[in-house]
């Protein structure tokens, strides 16, 4: 890079972290993106001119609301509701609600910056938004949850529509939590849309949503692994969480002859040498899913197994590939480079932003094969896209169309980070490099074609 371009992207990174004081998450989802988008856009003045980086980076808007509801006591509590609409150039604002009491604005903006990248990466027509809640679902009862959920859709539902805004689920945000807010949504509007995805089947849900972001991001390794002659078959992998996408990450590494080691939650993670097979996964989906129980249960059921507890991440555990999957920056440099000697050949992010910038720093440098989550998690925005065209036609696909068309978005995505990727003094792809060109390109060149709006 020139030293020009260099105090350039000094500047701008400057200018994003003037604009959106204290929002730390935001700024570092727009560098990291920055750093790539500078080198490609130095010789391609249109993007200069008409300032799409900039554009970009600055969302198209942020609804703040007041949510109250009332828990099971009598109590009156308030939350904070929010939905980010950041751009929608290639399609409806797309992207999932979170309610966690972690979220603040700066989580959902760097979250719906990533979702507009990732989801031009689909191939799908689907712009990029975020929404959720500092509400903590934990140890709610279930209608505590639906008279949060009834709040927080009360507020939402002026925002969002079929074409305008299609929300879903992410952390803390499942088929129950869905179903409610459609539900209040129907009954505040009197219509029957698909604006909410990872509906239940019964009501216009795709089948394979639930599974697709785990199982894609394992697909996205294998082809990156493919890639270099080699297969998911006999290698040990480390997976952080235990909800949704970790659950069905684990399940495909076992499908394709994996051996899963560990698995988390926010308290520490679990360890088993002997492998976490499909009965334990089942026996974990029933423990984090209907019974709403902790991790730490694990050691109780399967002798054999260990638990690493006061937060503890399994980062050293010695492993062939590394799967963080619960949240963002789970995971800095001290631990990537732990990763990497243990001898760690490949990481694929099935959480956003699990990887800090000095880890993404020490992945690139080791020249590993690195999967950031905009490529490698994109499987379930995915196929939340084929369940709005299922809506949109009123019509409900086999579970094998579903399937092949999970496996050939994944490898798409793959192509299009290799060819905007691939470096000539390396051999080694540089996938962040590739994810972040190639869904910037398509979202760029539509900004271009609608002049300054
Ligand atoms: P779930 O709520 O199903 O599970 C989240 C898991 O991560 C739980 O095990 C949870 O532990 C753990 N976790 C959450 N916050 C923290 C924290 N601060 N520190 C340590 N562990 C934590 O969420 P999902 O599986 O849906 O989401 C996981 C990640 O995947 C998120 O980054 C999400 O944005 C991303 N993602 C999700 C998609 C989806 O389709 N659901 C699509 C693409 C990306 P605990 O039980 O203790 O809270
Ligand atoms: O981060 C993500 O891609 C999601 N939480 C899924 C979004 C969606 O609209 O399915």
């Amino acid at each position: 890079m020139a030293s020009s371009d260099h105090v350039d992207l000094e500047r701008f990174i400057a200018g994003v972290n003037r604009r959106n004081p204290g929002q730390p998450e935001f700024v570092q989802a727009v560098q990291e993106v920055a750093e790539d988008i500078f080198e490609f856009i130095a010789d391609k003045e249109q993007y200069h001119e008409y300032q799409i980086l900039r554009r970009i980076a600055e969302p198209d808007r942020v609804m703040s609301f007041r949510v109250c509801w009332e828990d099971d006591r009598g109590n009156i509590r308030v939350q904070r509701g929010w939905r980010v609409q950041n751009n929608n150039a290639i399609g409806p604002y797309k992207g999932g609600i979170r309610f966690h009491p972690s979220v603040t604005e700066s989580v959902l903006k760097f979250l719906a910056f990533e979702q507009t990248f990732k989801n031009a990466l689909t191939g799908l027509p689907m712009g990029g938004g975020k929404g959720g809640s500092n509400f903590n679902p934990r140890g709610k009862s279930d209608h505590e949850v639906m008279r949060f959920c009834q709040s927080f859709m009360t507020e939402l539902y002026r925002h969002i529509g079929a074409d305008i805004d299609v929300p879903a689920g992410d952390i803390g945000v499942g088929g129950r939590e869905i179903g409610y807010m459609f539900g209040q949504y129907k009954r505040i509007t009197n219509q029957f849309t698909g604006v909410l995805t990872g509906k239940g089947l019964e009501y216009g849900g795709s089948l394979i949503r639930t599974e697709a972001t785990g199982y894609g991001a394992v697909y996205f390794l294998q082809n990156m692994l493919k890639n270099v002659g080699d297969s998911v078959e006999g290698k040990t992998a480390v997976i952080s969480g235990s909800g949704n996408v970790a659950t069905h990450a684990a399940e495909k590494i076992v499908q394709l002859g994996g051996k899963v080691l560990t698995l988390s939650d926010s308290e520490g993670f679990i360890h088993d040498p002997d492998g976490i097979d499909q009965a334990k996964i089942d026996w974990i989906k029933e423990l984090k899913g209907r019974r709403r129980g902790r991790i730490s249960e694990y050691v109780k059921e399967f002798k054999g197994a260990s638990f690493h507890g006061d937060g503890a991440r399994p980062w050293g555990v010695a492993c062939d590939v590394a799967l963080p999957c619960a949240t963002q920056n789970e995971l800095n440099g001290a631990e990537a480079q732990i990763l990497v000697s243990n001898g760690c050949k490949a990481v694929s992010e099935g959480a956003n932003m699990p990887t800090d910038l000095d880890g993404v720093h020490v992945f690139k440098q080791a020249q590993i094969l690195y999967a950031p989550g905009k490529a490698a998690n994109a499987g379930g925005v995915a196929v939340s896209g084929l369940e709005m065209s299922q809506n949109s036609a009123r019509i409900s696909w086999k579970e094998a169309d579903l399937q092949q068309h999970l496996l050939d978005i994944m490898a798409g995505i793959h192509e299009r980070c290799v060819e905007y990727g691939a470096r000539k003094d390396s051999k080694v792809i540089d996938y962040v490099r590739g994810a972040n060109i190639a869904g910037f390109k398509k979202v760029a060149d539509a900004m271009l074609a609608y002049g300054v709006v």
